[in-house]
């Protein structure tokens, strides 16, 4: 039987999507969490230094958005030909904007470009939450297509680790968002491995 094995944090982060993902296919991995106290002994033994990693039978692969398309394939969640797929991938990628531009404020220590930082993430929030909202009216409650991918889980993922950061539910406003998120939270694998997870800060 073919074996994964999740590295990452003991965070959501870029290693939520992984485990929503596993969880949603129903393949039993180990969720291996480091702490930042292990981290620099482990970062030598990582292919490029950072995490996640999953490894399939004892071979490590790294970045997170490699590892979502290789499952997305395996699930068949990766749209029905190359163009669905295109739009998937760019809107991963729409996704990850909003995800670094909420991060920096976060991760931040000056208290200045803090704020500065933070002005930016509100308003690049506003901007692309708008946008998502009407890309799913459009596409029947999903990212692309009104039908799931795993974009869809990547965007439920990453709201647990946005919400914290923030402070505040990032979909507080837009409902089709959140119905979404609230739809892929009750599927019962991803709803078994969040009542099961460990509760984080972030
Ligand atoms: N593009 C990579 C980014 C990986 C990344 O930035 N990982 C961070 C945690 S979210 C990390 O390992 N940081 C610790 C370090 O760089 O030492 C991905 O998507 O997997």
């Amino acid at each position: 039987m073919t074996t994964y094995k999740l590295t990452y944090f003991n965070l959501t982060g870029l290693g939520e999507p992984i485990r929503y993902l596993l969880s949603y296919g129903g393949i039993k991995f180990e969720d291996h969490r480091v702490s930042f106290e292990e981290w620099p002994n482990i970062k030598p033994k990582m292919p490029m230094g950072q995490m996640p990693v999953l490894e399939i039978d004892g071979k490590q692969y790294n970045q997170s958005k490699a590892i979502l398309r290789f499952l997305g394939k395996k699930f068949k969640l990766y749209g029905s030909d190359d163009y669905e797929a295109l739009e998937i991938d760019a809107a991963a990628d729409n996704i990850d904007d909003l995800r670094i531009a909420i991060s920096s404020y976060y991760w931040e220590e000056d208290a200045a470009q803090k704020e500065k930082l933070k002005d930016t993430a509100m308003k690049k929030r506003a901007f692309l939450l708008e946008k998502f909202e009407t890309q799913l009216k459009k596409n029947g409650g999903y990212f692309v297509k009104g039908k799931l991918s795993w974009v869809d889980i990547l965007y439920a993922a990453y709201c647990d680790y946005l919400s914290n950061a923030l402070g505040f539910d990032v979909n507080k406003d837009y409902p089709e968002l959140k119905k979404l998120v609230d739809k892929i939270r009750a599927t019962p694998n991803i709803k078994a491995y969040i009542e099961k997870r460990p509760k984080t800060h972030l």
